[in-house]
């Protein structure tokens, strides 16, 4: 087993230089809190140390360096233009706002998404120096979005993973953003790409499938024939440290002191980063209506306003301070006395000890982020409340992700000043018992999914992953495989060969009549027709009509829509059995009024079927209608012999009584073979798969399980292993890939 490379913008060690001396200091922020209490025996932090390399003298960077080095960091050395260009701008100018639905506060401009680029290519460099194909890499957040695709351009193997502790904004946010194709290709260079709660999932599986057309199931996505898995993992906190913080005797004495100070006023708590996405601001509007409408509460309780020092080059943070102040000053003169401040303000950074003993005497937690990825500070309070009877409230905004987990709350819309107010009255006046019974079924929640359990969940789907690939991969075509069949067919006197045709000998294409064999094509198909030893079947499900146009002068047999017609090679075609086909005349009506509703799609008529095609279509609206679709049909025709098929992009209504694999019989039965070769890509071609003996080579074309024995990855795969049998290529010229 490997190492566990970390990847972030930041390590969890900030360094600085003040007069001369380097200081070595723990990273604030959610995720450096998290990872920082996870301890794999065999760990690297990759990431920035927080001072601009040409800061950095060549006699202090060994220094660094080998400090870091003790700690298990490796640095990766950004310049101030880096810095400005990439962190304060890209990342904090345009994702930051955008991920957190403040499109009016993006600048999209190519120099910054320009340095994006290059600084996570640095990275790439930095983790190639270190990497082992054994290792498993763990990226996080916005900064490296496209470190995953980067990485696997050079690594194709290595496990990656990414998580993104900011939320994935909906399809109509993210469409916004000039370069999302490239963002989103980026991530899907991971093997797994996890989100706090589920909604963030659904917005990245639906904007994949809008920008790169690329479909999931069950979370799961098939990209450039690799297995990406897309999941939930809400982040908790190391609950311990929190729940019984107070054993702890610099803890106990700033609580002692706290309690003393404050007296029998009650203690609203707010803590966060100084960011606009937190609603600090409206959160003091709120406080000061409240103070308005409640006059009788003045002099009895306290806001205790923490502020941590964030991004203080980007001027909108710079704005956001200068207002936040205001407001306070405003508030605190209005209403405030001589023994009295209503708002405690401070704009720093606590030490770990002050902060849990705030934690521990506010009698109210006041947090109400107007958009939060997921909210440790919401979860800390609830657990710094274990040891002292569970009391106090917490108010949550409902756009936090840890809303989801921590329902017992009092959750608010952050924007409803009204509502604010009301919840901030019920906090004060909440029975005790009512809050201990609250908040101790948050913290059995808690207790249960923390930090370290959300790190394990991540690794085991981690794991789960690359076994599934694995599997995959053991059933892929290779070298040897390849070896096996050339060897078969050589030493075989008599050979079938049952091929399908879109998706198996010819890619797919929007418009179905421009799939027409090509020059390549045509040349292996004579090839193999040219061999007295081949019986070549083509199987589709195609109209016999386009089969004949294209394919009818080789001499070859075919099987048309999908086995009701058969045209045996020198033979006319034959109706497998004379069908009855009234029932076009009810769901052709119904196809037509969804072809009007859906822009793009058409319908194809076939002797015994009908096709809707929606390729065309925008992917959303086309996945909607064909289930509208599906169902109008399968409810009108309940009774009648028809099947209702959904393949790629289509959805085909036929009579049933043969399929592929019927057909297939024909000419399994017919004779002893040496050797059947079927290969096919849909579930129509699962038919055939399913009638063959146990000692044919089948072969799927594209991921995901079948019956088949072993899969190809694209058509061009497919076509090389049938040149190479024809011999137009040798084996050692063929790639695996395709
Ligand atoms: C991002 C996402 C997501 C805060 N003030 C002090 C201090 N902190 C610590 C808290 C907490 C952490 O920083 C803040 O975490 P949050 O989750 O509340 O917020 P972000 O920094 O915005 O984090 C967020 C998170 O990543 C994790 O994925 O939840 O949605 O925006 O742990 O304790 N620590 C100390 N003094 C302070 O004054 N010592």
């Amino acid at each position: 087993m490997g190492r566990l490379l970390i990847v972030s913008n930041r390590l969890p060690i900030t360094v600085s230089k003040r007069s001369g001396i380097l200081y070595y200091e723990h990273s604030v922020g959610g995720l450096a809190t998290g990872m920082a209490c996870l301890k794999h025996d065999n760990q690297v932090w990759i990431g920035w140390s927080g001072l601009a390399s040409e800061k950095i003298h060549a006699k202090d960077d060994r220094n660094i360096r080998t400090q870091l080095e003790k700690q298990g960091c490796a640095p990766v050395g950004l310049s101030s233009a880096d810095i400005r260009d990439y962190y304060y701008g890209f990342c904090n100018k345009t994702i930051w706002p955008l991920f957190h639905y403040f499109p009016y506060y993006c600048i999209y401009e190519s120099k910054l998404w320009q340095r994006y680029e290059r600084v996570n290519a640095r990275f790439c460099e930095a983790v190639l120096d270190i990497a082992e194909p054994e290792d498993r890499i763990w990226i996080h957040d916005y900064q490296l979005m496209l470190l995953p695709q980067m990485l696997r351009e050079h690594l194709p193997e290595v496990a990656i993973g990414f998580f993104l502790h900011i939320p994935f904004p909906s399809f109509e946010l993210l469409r916004l953003l000039p370069w999302r194709t490239e963002i989103l290709r980026g991530l899907l260079g991971a093997d797994l790409i996890g989100f706090h709660e589920y909604d963030y999932v659904r917005h990245f599986l639906s904007s994949v499938h809008r920008i790169c057309g690329v479909e999931h199931a069950l979370g799961t996505l098939t990209v450039d024939n690799r297995l990406v898995r897309v999941d939930a993992f809400p982040m908790g906190i190391d609950f311990e440290k929190y729940a019984h913080a107070r054993q702890n005797s610099t803890v106990q004495s700033r609580i002692d002191s706290l309690t003393r100070k404050m007296g029998s006023r009650k203690i609203i708590v707010s803590i966060d980063r100084l960011d606009y996405t937190k609603g600090i601001l409206h959160r003091l509007e709120a406080f000061d209506w409240f103070l308005t409408c409640y006059p009788n509460y003045r002099q009895k309780v306290c806001l205790v306003l923490v502020a941590v020092p964030s991004r203080t080059r980007v001027e909108s943070y710079a704005d956001l301070r200068r207002q936040i102040e205001h407001l306070v000053g405003r508030i605190n003169g209005t209403y405030g006395t001589i023994d009295w401040m209503p708002i405690s303000y401070m704009y720093r950074s606590l030490p770990f000890e002050e902060l849990v003993a705030l934690y521990t005497v506010a009698d109210v937690a006041l947090i109400t982020p107007l958009r939060d990825g997921m909210n440790l500070v919401a979860k800390e309070y609830i657990a710094a409340k274990v040891d002292s009877d569970s009391r106090g409230v917490l108010i949550l905004s409902e756009m936090a992700g840890a809303a989801c987990e921590l329902s017992e709350a009092l959750v608010v819309n952050p924007h409803d000043k009204e509502r604010i107010v009301e919840a901030i009255v019920q906090a004060l006046e909440m029975d005790p018992r009512e809050q201990s019974h609250r908040n101790r079924q948050m913290q059995q929640r808690l207790s249960r999914y923390t930090v370290q359990r959300w790190a394990h969940d991540f690794m085991e789907s981690f794991e789960q992953i690359k076994a599934q690939q694995k599997k995959l991969a053991s059933r892929k075509i290779n070298r040897s495989i390849r070896k096996q069949l050339v060897e078969s067919y050589r030493q075989a006197r008599r050979r079938l060969l049952l091929l399908d045709y879109d998706g198996t000998l010819q890619e797919f294409v929007s418009h179905p009549e421009r799939a027409k064999p090509d020059a390549e094509l045509l040349a292996i198909l004579t090839r193999l027709c040219k061999d007295r030893k081949n019986e070549v079947v083509i199987i589709s499900g195609r109209d016999k009509d386009t089969l004949t146009e294209w394919l009818g002068d080789l001499d070859l047999s075919l099987v048309a829509e999908h086995g009701n017609w058969i045209r045996k090679q020198g033979a006319q075609w034959r109706c497998v059995e004379s069908m009855v086909v009234d029932w076009k005349t009810i769901v052709r009506p119904i196809m037509e009024l969804y072809m009007d509703r859906t822009p793009g799609s058409f319908i194809e008529e076939k002797d015994f079927s009908l096709v809707w095609h929606c390729r065309r279509s925008e992917p959303d609206l086309a996945r909607l209608r064909t289930y509208e679709l599906r169902d109008a049909v399968v409810h009108l025709t309940e009774n009648m012999n028809l099947g209702v098929f959904e393949g790629s992009k289509i959805l085909e209504v036929k009579s049933i009584t043969s399929n592929k694999g019927t057909a297939a019989e024909q000419w399994i039965r017919q004779e002893h073979w040496d050797l059947i070769l079927a290969a096919g890509d849909d579930y129509t071609d699962e038919d055939i798969f399913a009638v063959l003996p146990e000692t044919a080579f089948s072969i799927k074309i594209g991921q995901g399980g079948s019956r088949a024995r072993y899969n190809a990855d694209t058509v061009t795969v497919m076509r090389s292993i049938l040149r190479i049998l024809t011999g137009t290529v040798s084996e050692t010229d063929v790639s695996d890939h395709g």
